[in-house]
């Protein structure tokens, strides 16, 4: 069970630090930590504003960008280009790696992230997030944008940011799963909860059914099972959102492959990799069906992927059905 933390009052930073293996890793959490902090003071603000709404651009996906879209991206590069150990910055919102430093400049980690999942629900405030993974900069110098094409077994640290009723950053590295919450009036993300260990099982499934009939017959085979089986249903929209729910109450969150999106919507390496490290982390499970997420070899920066992650029983019900 995860320890609540009520006794001390632990920063981000200084949890960071009494972690002595994690070294110059914790300077990188900290510069997404300051990245997302000043996304959400963005969100907080939007409508007042003005920054509410699409622009006249779409991007990489071919999906409209949000203002707010483009914003977070900036936040985020700014902030990794000031830490002396980021050698590269991949974005869902730019085509292309951004190489920062090399190896030989001290560029010793990559970092991916959706700077602002589910960006469209904002003007209708629901909650939405930052996802992030870190991969060490396996590359030589005259490759280092290469270093952002690793399986997600790779990483380091990965996690997100979500902007709900409360901010709360849930981190995940090879010591566990911490979660923090942002206290406004600190501007500091305080330690809340360490080790968060998930539910082997919970009947709790969260799908888009609206696709139904795109489904192939296995995954219509398990929605049969759980529409007979006591079974709650639970789908934000928001993959964070979800995901998060997910993480703290068990259940399974998927995101599948359709006849119309053969690969799913969901994107591998700043969305299924990171959720499915955390999900591991936490002692639960990460498939794409067959087989393990972090076990995918990336042959594109932006390639898509099904995502189907939770509770390990839960997981492994939907995986022996489309498998
Ligand atoms: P659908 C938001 O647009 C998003 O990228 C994820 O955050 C979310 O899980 C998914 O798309 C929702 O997609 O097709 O159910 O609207």
């Amino acid at each position: 069970m995860s320890k609540v933390m009520t006794e001390n009052l632990t920063t981000l930073g200084v949890h960071l630090r009494n972690d002595r293996q994690l070294g110059d890793l914790a300077d990188v959490i900290e510069a997404i930590a300051l990245a997302t902090k000043a996304i959400a003071a963005k969100i907080q603000r939007a409508r007042i504003d003005d920054v509410i709404g699409a622009i006249d651009n779409v991007n990489v996906q071919g999906e409209v960008q949000q203002k707010l879209d483009v914003l977070s991206d900036e936040l985020v590069l700014r902030c990794l280009r000031a830490c002396p150990s980021v050698a590269v910055y991949a974005s869902e919102e730019q085509e292309a790696p951004a190489v920062l430093r090399d190896q030989s400049q001290g560029g010793a980690y990559a970092v991916l992230s959706d700077p602002l999942d589910g960006s469209s629900n904002i003007d209708v405030a629901v909650s939405v997030g930052t996802i992030f993974s870190v991969l060490p900069n396996d590359q030589p110098d005259a490759s280092t944008a290469d270093a952002v094409l690793q399986p997600g077994r790779n990483q380091v640290a990965a996690g997100y940011v979500l902007y709900g009723s409360s901010v709360l950053l849930v981190l995940a590295t090879k010591h566990g799963v911490d979660m923090y919450v942002l206290d406004p009036s600190l501007g500091e993300f305080l330690l809340v909860a360490t080790g968060l260990s998930m539910p082997t099982e919970k009947k709790i499934y969260s799908i888009n059914e609206a696709y139904l009939n795109d489904f192939d017959a296995g995954l219509q085979g398990y929605l049969e099972y759980v529409h007979g089986n006591g079974y709650g249903a639970r789908y934000i929209g928001s993959m964070v959102a979800d995901v998060h729910r997910t993480l703290l109450k068990g259940g399974v969150f998927i995101y599948p492959a359709t006849t119309k999106a053969p690969k799913g919507k969901l994107r591998l390496m700043y969305e299924g990799n990171p959720m499915a490290y955390v999900m591991e982390q936490a002692g639960g499970a990460g498939s794409i069906g067959a087989s393990r997420i972090l076990d995918v070899m990336p042959e594109q920066l932006h390639e898509r992927t099904p995502v189907i992650v939770g509770s390990t029983l839960e997981v492994e019900q939907v995986s022996k059905r489309i498998a």
